[in-house]
Order: structure tokens, then sequence, then C-alpha cells
């Protein structure tokens, strides 16, 4: 079901059309606002009324986290405190948190582009929808508690944690989707067969699963233990929250970014240029409709590529693939590069591995090393050592073959490595410590 059906199915002529006006007219209110904007587009020497096409945008300079730090908490904001009405932010590994702030209207525009989600992952407003998604400052729990109320769905508010409870809920209130991050949800599902409840049993149809990197694997496994359709969605505090983009349950290759409130492109992280359609890179992104926190050209780090090709579903968005990671979580063992999401894609073909590992880089000397810890299942774990100790050297040896990373495999027992109830934490780098 497409949600907003004029503005999802805009020709692309009409579509280019609407977001160069749109953008012509944010350049203009963060050149006229923003101190930050102004210096930054004097400094790259262009100025608002020389962006006459889309193609322009590339002239424009761009945003990234630091600017945020700069101007923390609201020296970014283009509204007064009177007319923001939500704060949010995301506390990051390192020093202050990121702030992004909402007007009415943004707000307004958040629970509609979330409505679509939802409809994009086939609900409507007979659904009941069980939220694991944190409540507070992160984005996720308020952006689609109001996303699915705008839908006209019946929102559960659980938020994380309490993990017995949301079991006990999912099997009483009977919800139709879940939303949380896809390693919440395996563990969720894990707690529920240990409390002896068959999983594939509840009314659970589909998932909206986000937040953090996962693999198709990681999908197939989920959507086997549950019974449900697991899809994608994707979103970043500084650019909304959830919902920039989104798979649909027809297409379920790709997420369709919502291309009338953002724009998207996919630069080379090194030398910043604009890569063509297809080619793998950093996600900018710059808002067209924001009103208390636009941002310009802002690099997000994620590692993705854009497929223009049309969808199946309908929509004439361009998708994105899923994201592979990003550029900060990207191990470099041995000169050799690779995204914890890839381990996670060759751990999750092998039979008898669960899907909770946990990758350790260490340096000894000069060279980094990696370890990966991965769980058995108990019926493995009760195999005689030389099994383990062949299986190990399975995993090892399909790690080198893959993805040509010399690794060191250790296999745990069942259940010790950490669960989390928000994003998940897969890399433990050692090597500043
Ligand atoms: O994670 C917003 C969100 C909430 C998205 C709920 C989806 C569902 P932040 O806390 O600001 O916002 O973290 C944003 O999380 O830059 C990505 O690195 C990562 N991320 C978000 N969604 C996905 C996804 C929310 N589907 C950061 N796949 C982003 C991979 C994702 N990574």
């Amino acid at each position: 079901m497409i949600y907003n059906e004029e503005f999802e199915t805009l020709p692309r002529e009409a579509l280019e059309a609407l977001q160069i006006k749109r953008l012509q007219q944010v350049v203009n209110r963060v050149y006229h606002t923003v101190g930050f904007y102004r210096k930054s587009f004097d400094k790259a020497g262009v100025s608002p009324d020389e962006i006459r096409s889309l193609d322009d945008l590339k002239r424009l300079p761009f945003t990234v986290k630091q600017d945020l730090r700069d101007n923390y908490p609201f020296g970014l904001f283009t509204v007064p405190m009177t007319n923001i009405v939500r704060v949010h932010a995301s506390t990051g590994t390192t020093g202050k948190p990121t702030v992004v702030g909402y007007t009415k209207r943004d707000i307004d525009t958040w629970a509609e582009l979330m409505a679509r989600a939802f409809s994009s992952a086939g609900l409507t407003k007979n659904d009941i929808i069980h939220n694991a998604y944190g409540y507070g400052l992160f984005t996720g729990g308020l952006g689609a508690h109001y996303g699915a109320e705008r839908l006209g769905a019946s929102v559960i508010p659980m938020s994380g944690g309490s993990t017995k409870k949301q079991i006990l809920l999912l099997q009483d209130f009977g919800p139709t989707a879940i939303c949380c991050t896809p390693s919440y949800l395996l563990f969720l599902a894990e707690a529920g067969r240990e409390m002896g409840v068959d999983m594939k049993s509840l009314k659970l149809r589909v998932g909206i699963l986000g937040a953090e990197p996962w693999s198709e694997r990681m999908r197939d496994e989920i959507e086997s233990e549950l019974e449900i359709s697991a899809l994608d969605i994707y979103g970043l505090s500084e650019i909304m929250g959830p919902g920039v983009a989104m798979e649909c349950i027809e297409g379920r290759n790709g997420l369709h970014v919502y291309e009338d409130h953002f724009l998207v492109e996919v630069i080379n992280p090194e030398t910043k240029e604009v890569l063509p359609y297809g080619e793998k890179g950093e996600l900018v992104f710059t808002t067209l409709t924001k009103e208390a926190f636009p941002l310009i050209r802002y690099r997000t780090k994620d590692i993705s590529r854009l497929m223009p090709q049309m969808c199946k579903c309908g929509r004439t968005f361009i998708r994105m693939e899923r994201v592979s990671g990003r550029s900060d979580d990207m191990l470099i063992i041995r000169g050799v590069n690779v995204f914890p999401s890839q381990i996670e894609s060759v751990l999750m073909e092998i039979k008898g591995l669960e899907p909770h590992y946990q990758l350790i880089v260490e340096r000894e000397g000069a060279m980094d090393t990696l370890e990966i810890q991965v769980e058995v299942s108990e019926k493995v774990f009760s195999d005689e050592i030389r099994e383990l100790q062949n299986l190990e050297k399975r995993i090892t040896k399909d790690i080198k073959d893959y993805l040509g990373v010399t690794s060191r495999v250790k296999l745990v027992e069942p259940k010790t490595l950490e669960r989390f109830e928000g994003k998940a934490k897969r890399v433990i780098d050692k090597r500043e410590i």
C-alpha cells in the first residue's frame, strides 16, 4: 500500500522540479539565518542564488558531525527556541551528544514519513504495532510511535528492555508488527524460546528493523525464527530519525529514500567526489523541508550505493542498498578492509553457529589482529573437542577465502556473549587502550 500516492509515485521530472525549488528555499534560509552556513558558503565561494539546478548541489560545502559539535547544543537551529517543540540527541561513543530540534511542522512531516514506511511494510490502521525502539532522547521510539499513530494503527509503546514483559505482551496483545533493532529481535526470540513460548505462533507478521547494520543472512535467520517478513528501515537523528528510507515489502531489495524531503548523494569518502549510481561510497543527505534544523550535504559515514532502477512497488523514489557499515566501523586487518556485516554474512552460512558474535581487534607490534568470538548451538557445544576444533578451522578458512582476512576464531558457549536492547556493539577495539 502506498501511503502518499501523490508524492511517492511522482514522475522523476516532476520530482526533480519539486526538489530544486525546495533546495533553493532551504539554501537561502540557512544562508540567511545561520552564521555557520554563511561562513562555509562564503569560504567555498558559492552564494545561494547560484544554485539553479540539482547539479549545482555539488558546489555546496559538506557538513560533518564536528560542525554539529562546534555549534553545540542549538547553534545550527534556524528558528528561535519558542518554535522548537521537541529535541532529540544521539549519544555517540565520544564526547557530547549530537542535538537535533524539530518544529511542529517537522514533527508532522516525520510522522507522515514514518506512516509511509509502515505502509510500505504492508501495514494499515488495522494493525497492532509493538514498538520496542527506546523512547527518550533516541529518535527510534517516538519516531515510530508518531508514525504508527498517523497511520491509525494501535501502538504498544513498549520501549526497549524488560525482555520478559515484551514476550508476555507479544503473546497477550497479539501485535502484528514489531519495531526494534534486528539484534534485539533475535534476542527476544531466544528469550521467548527459553520461556517455552512458540515464537512462530505469535500473530507477528512483520518486523520494521533498523538502527544498526545487518546482513541478508541475518534477515533469513529472523524470518525463519519468527515466521515474519523482516524489513529494513534507515535513518539518523541528524537528518530526522527513522524514516529517511525504508524497504518495501514488494521489492525487498534496497530502501526507498523519501526524495521529496531528502536529496541523497554517494561520495568517495577520500576524494569527496560524487560517485555515479551503482558505485559504493558514503551517503550524503540534504534535507529539503526541515524547518528547525536543516542540513546541507551532511556526511553520514554510512556506506551504501544508489539503485536507480524502477521498483515493482510503483514508488518512483530511488533505492539505497542496505547499509553495509559505517566508514568508522571498517576494520583494516593487515591491509584488508572488512566490515563487521561481511563477517556476519560468512558466519551465518555455517551450520551450528548462533547469530551472536563479537569481533575483537588488537594490535600486536605493527599488526592488527582480529579475533572472532561466536556462539555455537547447544548441540555443537556438547560435541567432542575435535569437532569444535574442526569447526574453528572451517570458519577461519571461510573468512580467509571469502574476505581475504586472517583471523583467530574462538567458539564460545551458547548465551555467553553480551545481548543488546538497542544497537548491538559488535566490535571491541582494544587498539587505543
Ligand atoms: O538509529 C535512527 C533509527 C531508529 C533508524 C530506528 C532506524 C530505526 P541514530 O541513533 O542517530 O539514529 O543512528 C544513526 O545508525 O548513521 C547508521 O550508521 C545506523 N543505522 C540506522 N539505520 C540503519 C540501518 C537512528 N537500517 C546511525 N542499517 C546511522 C544500517 C543503520 N545502519
